[in-house]
Order: structure tokens, then C-alpha cells, then sequence
């Protein structure tokens, strides 16, 4: 279907004007000393303490694999707003609220409780602002792939949020990445909500998280495989992590390279579904522009081989950051997020 396609077309960003609806961007440069124009929020990626800055800097203790990694910017249109509330960051503009919170791990903590408590004040923040509709959400934490069966952190995490979501399903549930960091790391939930209702995407290729049968856990991971997203002009789609996964088997195992192959496939089906779903066209030959990905990858002597097999799925200079950290099951070597226009 896609030997030889290219996936992604990256351009120079900076220079334009941010555009309508929400957008990201990374970075021209490193510094990230000034706040831009209609700036949502910035991801900061790293664990040096020095790093945070700012209400609506939200800092992301993982770190980049090789050189230093841009800010990752979040546009919107119109004034935002931001401040902090107890633990959590909040900005917000007319149409999207983005909260953030950091929260330091004591041993012994029951960490689905931890998590049900910290998913039901973001569901409650976000309601009482009347942004109900929930986008996107980033969870990370350390430990991800310790304990076994169900007692295994990512399955107890995924229990609480459950527990939160209380039943939600498909057309509610937000894109996500769920990511193991190292040691010592706080969790660190960051999630986008709307005022308007958005269009979630799930992907035929696999079967939807929400559905994973009982070998995967006690509870289903509550997320939707991509979002789609309004903007000025035409629609952008924001990618869950996505992995080499085909139904809800695991493919590939112990080949970096074909696990980029697939997840790489995963998300051009992905995009292929929103295309249709908003009946849209970039007008481009490539399926994604502006493209923004975020590859997390297990074992930092991978990447090498990793970067070669993206190659093939890529033109120009892409906006890619490479992360160290733990996928959820502990086969993957590799997950790819991405979001652009389609
Ligand atoms: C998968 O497809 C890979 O639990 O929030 C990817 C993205 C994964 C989000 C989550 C998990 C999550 O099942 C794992």
C-alpha cells in the first residue's frame, strides 16, 4: 500500500503567522525565553529543574535522545490566559483549555487510586470552565513496566483512569500517550480540552483501545487512537502514541526497524480515516504537512536504526523529537505521536 510513500512533509514554520484553531510547532530556536503571540502553551522537554519557566511552560521529565530538544509550541487564536490552581497550570483561550500537573511519587503510593483522584479533578477543572470536551492528554510516570500481570503500573494506572472516565467510550475519549519515564520522575498529566465538541478517529488496522481484550488488563485503556481538530483552514489531527501494533497484537518484536514500519503505517491509515471523516485534502501529494512527530524509543542504541527506517516515510527536514522512554508493553521498542494538517 505505501512502499516508497512519503508520510510526512515538514515545513519552516516559524515564519508564518500562527494560525487559527490549535496548532504545534517546535521551536526555531532553544532558548524559549519569550512567550510568543497566541502561545497556548510550550512543551519543555527535559529534567533539569532550572527548565520550568513560566505558567504556561510545562515541563515533560523525559529526556531527548542525542542533541537538546526544542520547545514544542501550541498555538491558538485570540488572548490566552494562565495561571496556577493548587498543582495544576492552566491556560486557556476561548476555545481550548490546557492543564498541567507534576505530582512527586512516595513509595508505597496505591497508584490507581493516585490516578483516579488526579484524572477526576482535571475532568472537574475542565467542566467547570465549560470545556467538556476532552482532546488530548499526555501521562507519564516512572516505573510504567514494573509488576507483574495485572498488578503491572501501566495496567493500575489504567484502572484509575477508567475508574474516572466511569464508562466513557469512542466518540469521548481523548488521544493520549502513555509513556514510562526514569526513575524519579513525578507523574506528569498534561490534557487539552474544548469547548466544542471534536471528532475522534479510531484506526481499522487495530482494534480500538477501549476494546482491548481482558489479556491486556482488567481494565481498557481509555483513549481514542487520533483527534481531529478545526482550524481556519482545514483541519489538523492529533495522533495518539502509536506503536506496531495490527489488531491488538504486538508485530515485529525485537526489530526497531519494522516496528517503525508499522506504526508508521498505523498512522497513515490514521490519516487516511480523518481524511474521509472531514472529507478534506491538504492538496498535497504528501498526507501529513507541517507534520510535528514525537518518536519514544526504549533503547537509545536503536535510534540509528530507527532514523534509517523513517527515512523512507519522510521528506525534507522533519520535525522530529527523539525521547527515551518505556512503552507500555514492554515488547514495543518504539512509539510514534504525531499531529499535522491533513
Ligand atoms: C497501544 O496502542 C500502545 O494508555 O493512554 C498508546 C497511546 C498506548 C496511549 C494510553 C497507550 C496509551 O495500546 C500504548
Amino acid at each position: 500500500m505505501f512502499a516508497g510513500a512519503q508520510l510526512f512533509r515538514t515545513m519552516v514554520v516559524m515564519a508564518k503567522s500562527p494560525v487559527s484553531g490549535l496548532s504545534v510547532r517546535l521551536a526555531a530556536d532553544k532558548s524559549g525565553a519569550s512567550r510568543l503571540c497566541n502561545e497556548l502553551f510550550r512543551f519543555r522537554f527535559g529534567m533539569r529543574p532550572e527548565l520550568g519557566a513560566g505558567d504556561n511552560v510545562f515541563q515533560l521529565h523525559i529526556n531527548p535522545i542525542g542533541r537538546p530538544a526544542p520547545d514544542e509550541i501550541w498555538f491558538t487564536d485570540g488572548p490566552v490566559s494562565s495561571e496556577r490552581v493548587g498543582d495544576y497550570a492552566i491556560t486557556q483561550c476561548a476555545d481550548y483549555l490546557a492543564i498541567h500537573v507534576e505530582i512527586d511519587l512516595e513509595p508505597g503510593t496505591d497508584f490507581k487510586e493516585l490516578t483516579t483522584r488526579v484524572y477526576r479533578e482535571l475532568l472537574q477543572l475542565t467542566r467547570e470552565r465549560d470545556y467538556p470536551n476532552l482532546v488530548r492528554v499526555w501521562n507519564y510516570f516512572p516505573g510504567i513496566n514494573v509488576g507483574a500481570g495485572d498488578h503491572e503500573l501501566y495496567r493500575q494506572f489504567t484502572a484509575g483512569r477508567a475508574v474516572a472516565f466511569g464508562g466513557f467510550e469512542g466518540e469521548l475519549l481523548p488521544a493520549a500517550t502513555a509513556i514510562g519515564t526514569d526513575e524519579g520522575t513525578p507523574l506528569t498529566i498534561t490534557m487539552i480540552a474544548a469547548r466544542h465538541q471534536c471528532r475522534m478517529i479510531e484506526n481499522p488496522r487495530q482494534t480500538s483501545a477501549y476494546k482491548y481484550p481482558r489479556q491486556f488488563g482488567p481494565s481498557s485503556p481509555s483513549f481514542s487512537r487520533a483527534v481531529v481538530v478545526a482550524a481556519e483552514s482545514g483541519y489538523r489531527i492529533l495522533m495518539s502514541g502509536t506503536a506496531s501494533i495490527i489488531g491488538h497484537q504486538s508485530m515485529h518484536l525485537d526489530d526497531p526497524a519494522q516496528q517503525t514500519a508499522e506504526s508508521l503505517r498505523n498512522l497513515d491509515q490514521l490519516i487516511q480515516q480523518a481524511r474521509r471523516a472531514t472529507r478534506t485534502s491538504n492538496g498535497a501529494d504528501e498526507i501529513l504537512t507541517d507534520g510535528c512527530l514525537r518518536i519514544y524509543v526504549r533503547q537509545p542504541a536503536q535510534v540509528t536504526e530507527i532514523k534509517t527506517a523513517l527515512r523512507d516515510f519522510l521528506v525534507d527536514d522533519p520535525n522530529v523529537v527523539f525521547l527515551r522512554g518505556d512503552i507500555c508493553r514492554r515488547e514495543l521498542l518504539l512509539e510514534i505521536e504525531a499531529a499535522g494538517s491533513i
